[in-house]
């Protein structure tokens, strides 16, 4: 272990990227959250917070808290990344700006209005599949199948391939960590994937109608270039599959593990609308994130030098007993706002509107169809760098 040269900083060894770590984070948030409001990470000489005040001033301050060196644990003003940077997620302000107002305009209120009685039916044909049937694999069945079949339609991806979208999306989540086994296993494995999802965010292989072109419309529109436009169409598809997946298999498996929240929310009906932010919250997909440095900056009363990276842990600022009475309560009738999952600042998540709108018609189409949703054996953890993410969740839904 290498202490950190400013004796004031807690330095903690363990690792957070390893296999023990990954497969039970909430265990060993305490430990990270009872070191301080900043410690080191010796293992991989990164500054470390996991307090929810310290993590939301951090993401506040974009101007100090970079995003374009990088949210992994790669600083890219030192290293080649993995992949051409995302041009939303990997800027800062003023590129992040224009970018940003272009994907902005594509996924408008009004947009999803358009989308709600769509998805609503395809969620209901679907959990009439699931309810009564049995044991099964809710994340194979439900919170795979669900993202898979709006998502692809509604960019206007091609209509072969599309299970390339989860090996992707799993590689890009793993390679913000370090170069560790699990990254390189999926690295490996979506090689093919990279190259079907480069194909596929070409002008000539989407639909007329999607998202996908509406970004190479804004290109036309001369906000963006050919180039860019390929490139933002690529991160819908990075960040809007695994994300929803994870999140609606997360929510999911906090009711079979909590089954009077089910029963709570079948008496309210009306909580509906505040459960996947309460989801969120107590399970997050997005365990982790970075930030680096612009400048020398005090936090806490300690210098961190410019160049620092800084590793946030969304997942334990949003357990923080300082911000939130009982938390590791999932209780829907709790008000969750200012949780971590969406992120919080001017990155806040763009696709947070698409997401509630999965999980809002999911739950919908559940309530009055499902009395329980019953454990038919043990989840199975799918180890990644970033998210919280189920391999497997053998459920009964039974019917009402
Ligand atoms: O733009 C992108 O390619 C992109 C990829 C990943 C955007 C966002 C994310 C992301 C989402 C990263 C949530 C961390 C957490």
């Amino acid at each position: 272990m290498t202490m950190h040269a400013d004796a004031s900083i807690p330095s903690i060894d363990i690792d957070v990227f390893g296999d023990d770590f990954l497969a039970a984070p909430y265990s060993r948030h305490d430990l990270l959250r009872g070191a301080g409001p900043l410690f080191w990470l010796s293992k991989y000489g990164v500054y470390g917070m996991a307090r929810h005040q310290e993590i939301s001033a951090t993401l506040k301050d974009w101007q100090t808290f970079i995003s374009s060196r990088g949210v992994g644990l790669s600083d890219f003003s030192r290293e080649k990344p993995w992949r051409p940077p995302s041009l939303l997620l990997e800027t800062d302000p003023p590129v992040h700006d224009r970018t940003r107002g272009i994907m902005k305009d594509i996924v408008s209120l009004s947009a999803l209005q358009e989308l709600r009685p769509v998805w609503q039916a395809e969620a209901d044909a679907l959990i009439d599949r699931v309810v009564g049937a049995g044991p099964l694999d809710a994340v194979a069945e439900l919170a795979q199948a669900f993202p898979l079949r709006v998502f692809p339609q509604i960019i206007g991806l091609p209509d072969e391939g599309r299970d390339n979208l989860l090996a992707y999306a799993m590689a890009t989540f793993n390679a913000f960590g370090p170069r560790n086994e699990i990254f390189l296993v999926s690295e490996a494995k979506a090689a093919s994937a990279a190259q079907w999802v480069a194909q596929a965010c070409e002008r000539r292989n989407l639909k007329p109608d999607g998202w996908g072109m509406k970004v190479y419309a804004a290109a036309d529109a001369g906000r963006c270039t050919e180039e860019e436009a390929a490139r933002l169409v690529r991160s819908f598809l990075s960040a809007g599959v695994d994300t929803t997946v994870n999140g609606i298999g997360n929510m999911i498996h906090a009711f079979a593990c909590n089954p009077a929240q089910w029963e709570r929310l079948r008496e309210r009906p009306a909580l509906l609308k505040r459960v996947f932010d309460e989801a969120l919250r107590w399970d997050s997909t997005v365990q982790t994130f970075f930030r680096t440095t612009s400048r020398d900056v005090e936090v806490a009363g300690s210098t961190v030098p410019e160049g620092s990276k800084i590793l946030l842990f969304l997942a334990a600022a949003n357990r923080d007993p300082r911000k939130w009475p009982d938390p590791e309560k999932f209780d829907i009738e709790r008000v969750a706002s200012g949780h971590m999952g969406f992120g919080f600042g001017i990155h806040q998540c763009l696709g947070q509107m698409v997401a509630r709108l999965e999980a809002e018609v999911i739950l919908a189409a559940m309530l009055p169809k499902v009395r329980e949703i019953r454990f038919a054996g043990d989840p199975v953890r799918l180890l990644n760098n970033t998210l919280h993410s189920l391999e497997a969740l053998p459920v009964e839904f039974i019917a009402a």
